[in-house]
Order: C-alpha cells, then sequence, then structure tokens
C-alpha cells in the first residue's frame, strides 16, 4: 500500500467513526492523519523500515502501529469491522464536500442515493430540496462538491505525481543498459494536476526494461507490453506509460512527448512555414527527407529557430513568440530562492521545536525563514496568544545569535477574522518582523463580502504576506469565491506579496493564478507552510507554479537577502495608500 492508499483508509475511517457518533476528537485525529500522510514526501513503507513513523506529525503509537499492519497485510481488521457496521452508500456519499453525516443519512434513508452519479442526477433535477435543511443552494454546493471529488479522482496534484514517478523511475534507471530515463509529459511540464505520468528512456536492451517495467511492485494493471512502449496501471489508479527511444531522436522525442499538445501543434506549424518537418523521431528538412536534429532538445529547437524552451513555459501562452523574438522570460530558479516564508513550529500545529525547524531550514541551504504559528482564533490548530507570540522574540534572538549568519525572522500566520479584523491588535503586529494574514473560517461568504474582508487585512499597514489566497484543498474543499484581481491590486497598492503556498494539496496560488497576479504588480511570495521537516522538500511545488507563473527573481520575494526583506516590510506602514 502506498501513502495515498493508507491516507484514504484513514479519512474513511474519520468518516465511519462521524457516522456513529464517535469521540470528535477521534475523528479529527484520523482526518489530520491523513492530510498530513497525503502530503508526506517520504514513502511510508520506507520511514516504517526506519522505526520513525511515531516522528511524523499526528502520527502516536496508535496510528502508527495501523499504518504497519497496512503496510504488512494492506488490510486493517479496525477498518474492516467498522466498515461492517455502515452501508457502504454512506461512506461513498459522506466523501462529497458539503455532505456531512446528518445530510448522508437523509439522503440514504429518504431518496435511497447509492451513487455519485444517482446524486447528481437528482441534485440537477432539484430533488433534494424539500428534505429538511436543503434548499437551492445545498443542491448547488453539493455540485460543486461533486466537481471536487470527481477532479480528485481523475487527476492528481503534481506532488503525488512526482513521488510516484521518481518511485517508478528509480529501479529502471538502476538497469545497467537504460543510459537515461525521464519524465515527460504533464509531469515534466510541472502542471498543477497531472492525468498521466510519461516515462521516456534510452537503452541498448529496451525488452529487459520492458519486462522490469511490468513486474514492478506498484503495478496492479498491464495495459499494454510492447517491445518499445508498456503501460501499467497501479493500485491506486493511475497510470504509467514508458518508451524506449534511439540516443539519437531522444530529443526529438522529450520534445514531443513532453508537450503540451498545443505546444507541439504551433512549434509543428512554425516548422513548416520553414520548409521544415518535426516529428518524435526528429526535424527534417521537408523535400529531401535530411535529418537536422534529434539527439538534444536544445538542437532541435536550434533546427526550428528557437532557444531552448523550459519544459514549464510550453502550454502555448505565447511561449513561442517569444521564444523567436528573443524575450522569454529568465525563470526564477531555486539557486536564486534565500528563503522560506511560511513554517510552522510546535508552539502551534508544527511537530518540531523552533529550534530544530530551524537547523532544518538552514542545513537545506536557506539563508533566512520566517517564522509563522497560528494565532489565538484558530484553536484547533492550538493558535499563539498575543503574549505567547512575544515570548517567541527571545527564543528567536537566542537562536538567531547561534544560527548566524543563517536568520530567523519572527512572524505569525494571523487569522482574518470574518469582518475583516485581526486577530492581533497593530501594537502587537508592530513588533512583529513579517506578518502573514490568513482565512481559515467562514469560506462559504458571498464574493462581495470574502473580498471586502481580504482586501481589508491586506490594507493594514502591518500585513505583509496573504497566505493560500483561495483556500483550495486538493479533493477537499473548492476555493472561496473571492475577486483575486481585486486582491492582488490591493496587494500592488500597498506593497503586499500574495503566497504561492507550495503544501501539495494547496499550490495555492496555482500558475495562472500568480501569472495574473503578477500582471496586475502583485509581488508573489513562495512558501512550504511546513509543518513537519519532510515537507520542506516540497518548496519545489512551489516553485514550479512560479516558474510556469513566467515569474522571474525579481517577481519572487524569496530572491531577496535578509536586510532587503526587513526594509520592504517595514516601508509597508509608510506607503501612502496603506490604510484605506
Ligand atoms: P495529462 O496526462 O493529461 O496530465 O497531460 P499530458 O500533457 O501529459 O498528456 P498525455 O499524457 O496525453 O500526452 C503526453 C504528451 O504527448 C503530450 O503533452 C503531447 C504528446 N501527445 C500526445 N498525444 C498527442 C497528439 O495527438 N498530438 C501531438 N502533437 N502530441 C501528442
Ligand atoms: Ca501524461
Ligand atoms: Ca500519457
Amino acid at each position: 500500500m502506498n501513502n495515498a492508499q493508507i491516507a484514504d483508509v484513514f479519512e474513511t475511517i474519520g468518516h465511519l467513526l462521524e457516522f456513529q457518533g464517535d469521540n470528535p476528537f477521534r475523528i479529527r485525529a484520523y482526518r489530520r492523519a491523513a492530510l498530513n500522510l497525503r502530503t508526506l514526501t517520504a514513502d511510508l513503507a520506507e520511514v516504517a523500515q526506519r522505526g520513525a513513523l511515531e516522528e511524523l506529525p499526528g502520527i502516536g503509537k496508535d496510528l502508527a502501529a495501523k499504518i504497519q499492519e497496512l503496510l504488512a497485510t494492506g488490510r486493517l481488521a479496525y477498518f474492516e469491522e467498522l466498515s461492517r457496521r455502515v452501508p457502504k452508500a454512506l461512506v461513498t456519499l459522506v466523501s462529497v464536500p458539503g455532505i456531512g453525516p446528518k445530510k448522508a443519512r437523509l439522503l440514504y434513508d429518504r431518496l435511497h442515493v447509492t451513487s455519485l452519479d444517482q446524486l447528481e442526477d437528482l441534485a440537477r433535477r432539484h430533488k433534494l430540496r424539500g428534505l429538511p435543511g436543503m434548499e437551492a443552494k445545498t443542491e448547488e454546493n453539493i455540485l460543486q462538491g461533486l466537481q471536487v471529488v470527481r477532479q480528485g479522482q481523475a487527476r492528481m496534484p503534481l506532488g503525488a505525481a512526482l513521488a510516484l514517478a521518481n518511485e517508478v523511475m528509480k529501479p529502471l534507471a538502476a538497469l545497467p543498459s537504460v543510459r537515461q530515463i525521464v519524465t515527460a509529459g504533464s509531469v515534466r511540464r510541472r502542471q498543477e494536476s497531472i492525468g498521466d505520468i510519461d516515462l521516456l528512456a534510452v537503452s541498448s536492451r529496451p525488452g529487459e526494461v520492458m519486462d522490469r517495467f511490468v513486474t514492478l511492485p506498484q503495478v496492479a494493471q498491464i495495459l499494454a507490453h510492447g517491445r518499445t512502449k508498456s503501460s501499467i496501471r497501479t493500485a491506486g489508479g493511475v497510470q504509467v506509460d514508458l518508451r524506449v527511444v534511439e540516443p539519437d531522436s531522444f530529443g526529438a522525442a522529450l520534445v514531443y512527448f513532453t508537450g503540451s499538445k498545443q505546444h507541439n501543434v504551433t512549434i509543428r506549424g512554425l516548422a513548416n512555414r520553414r520548409g521544415l518537418l518535426v516529428n518524435e523521431y526528429g526535424v527534417f528538412r521537408e523535400k529531401t527527407h535530411r535529418r537536422l536534429a534529434g539527439a538534444t532538445e536544445e538542437e532541435v529547437y536550434r533546427a526550428l529557430g528557437l532557444p531552448w524552451i523550459p519544459p514549464e513555459l510550453r502550454e502555448d501562452r505565447g511561449e513561442v513568440g517569444q521564444g523567436m523574438a528573443g524575450t522569454l522570460p529568465e525563470l526564477v530558479t531555486m539557486d536564486a530562492i534565500r528563503g522560506d516564508f511560511h513554517l510552522h513550529s510546535d508552539w502551534s500545529d508544527g511537530a518540531h521545536p523552533i529550534e530544530e525547524v530551524a537547523a532544518a531550514v538552514k542545513r537545506a541551504g536557506y539563508e533566512y525563514m520566517l517564522l509563522s504559528d497560528h494565532s489565538h482564533s484558530l484553536k484547533v490548530a492550538g493558535g499563539l496568544t498575543a503574549a505567547e507570540l512575544l515570548k517567541q522574540r527571545g527564543i528567536v534572538e537566542r537562536l538567531n545569535a547561534r544560527l548566524a549568519p543563517f536568520r530567523i525572522l519572527l512572524g505569525t500566520e494571523m487569522e482574518i477574522l470574518p469582518d475583516g479584523r485581526l486577530d492581533y491588535p497593530d501594537t502587537v503586529l508592530a513588533k512583529l518582523d513579517v506578518v502573514i494574514a490568513a482565512v481559515h473560517s467562514a469560506f462559504k461568504q458571498p464574493r462581495a463580502v470574502m473580498t471586502r474582508r481580504i482586501v481589508k487585512a491586506i490594507r493594514n499597514p502591518y500585513v505583509h504576506i496573504l497566505a493560500h489566497p483561495t483556500g483550495r484543498l486538493w479533493g477537499q474543499r473548492a476555493p472561496y469565491d473571492v475577486d483575486l484581481d481585486e486582491v492582488a491590486r490591493a496587494a500592488a497598492q500597498t506593497g503586499a506579496a500574495l503566497e504561492i503556498n507550495a503544501y501539495p494539496t494547496r499550490m495555492d496560488l496555482n500558475d495562472r493564478q500568480a501569472r495574473r497576479a503578477r500582471e496586475l504588480g502583485a509581488l508573489l511570495a513562495i512558501s512550504t507552510d511546513t509543518h513537519a521537516l519532510t515537507q520542506l522538500e516540497t518548496f519545489e511545488l512551489g516553485l514550479s507554479m512560479a516558474r510556469r507563473a513566467g515569474l522571474t527573481a525579481k517577481d519572487v520575494l524569496n530572491t531577496r537577502r535578509v536586510h532587503e526583506v526587513l526594509k520592504w516590510a517595514q516601508q509597508k506602514p509608510h506607503r501612502r495608500d496603506g490604510r484605506s
């Protein structure tokens, strides 16, 4: 069993317990564990082998034993026993955001709903309203929830796809005949959602690669097994395609199978206008069929009169024209990144003491980090009172003396209350280095109210970064309704930054939203939202969104030196239009 499957089991247990009216703390513990497992980049089997399961956030003795049982047997007696006590249809229904146990009961008992298709049909025909507590708006919410579930089922978030791709590539790369193996398709373009995983390899013995591929432990079903091309499906339902190509057409194949389809169409058009032919084998003269390029991507693009185009930009959003004009943006790279702007410690809902978080961030090569524990209104996450928050200052200073030149900035991830007021008074905020504000409540507010709420927070002179601006949680919660253009304009006017949250189930802002925010003049800050140290490496997901947005180093706050960040933060109260 892989991480996602074990997370699914825990999440379902949460639902089953809720049906039985079990202890809310136990229910929450299972749900939180599920969420943490989903965002874990390490392989659970490997963590278990190291005996380190209990070091994971939210995993105690009991859950660690359950993970062990699932890993060892693929089953969990406790889960099977719980499942027997609750009709399967209820479990299906409650997986839809917006349907709790009470509504699921109603739908099942009164309308005998047993499948999502049936539910969708009834909601579309307005047959749900009239049940106690169900109105037109409820039907709308349920339809929206169904979309969220289906999106989550049909495509997976980038982080999960990258983890699986690496897991599959590792044993293949180890074969002596394999000279290269890389991702192609949407994974290589770092798209936020992935349909299937495409891999490309060069090998002197393609047959051996194919045989190894279709017998990997991840394989649940072999969809195709050919001489140079095979496809499999994992137990989690993910399709993986692998092709082996000749070395002298590797570059052409990589361009072709990286896509996107639209990008390929555009470069084919460009080739045709120049009397050339481009396909997965190379670039050829149309008339003589003489081969001009094929072994590397660089030479393929060069033969077409283009510079090499980073995969993240290959979406036919103008990159081919920019390439011809020599105006492709110089995308921000990991090398340019100096700090991470959103990390939790065990003072709120993080898993580790400040000291350990800082040491790990420093070890990862950063120059600074923003400590941002939750504020007191977020009780479920152990939010800090103002007095507790200010107590962190002394600890931060002592650690800074020890870790110099590494620097911990003191901040907070502060609640934006439903009416747009903030969780701490300005007198407290003025004592912090950088302040993050975030929405974690009243998600259902109408668009105008939510927009006003967030803009009001951004206009506070002491608020510097808006965390996860849309609140979307992959497969669980749709984004709240907010006018992001208004939010970006307010950020641009006041000199605040919008976050690109790299948490694997968030990726918020995503690439399109970040691109738009930059167009409107807003600065972007990439953050891991780290709760456990295994999450530090997810920074790459946020960086991918930034690169797909076409951001350069100067568009991204993280590329600034620490004193520049502090200066930027201190200037905010003095900007003319800081307060509305
Ligand atoms: P996905 O899997 O939905 O996340 O998106 P992709 O882009 O990975 O799409 P996929 O797996 O169907 O195909 C991988 C790449 O192969 C795609 O980006 C471009 C190339 N490709 C696939 N089918 C065609 C086609 O009919 N025409 C062209 N020009 N390229 C194709
Ligand atoms: Ca694909
Ligand atoms: Ca594919």
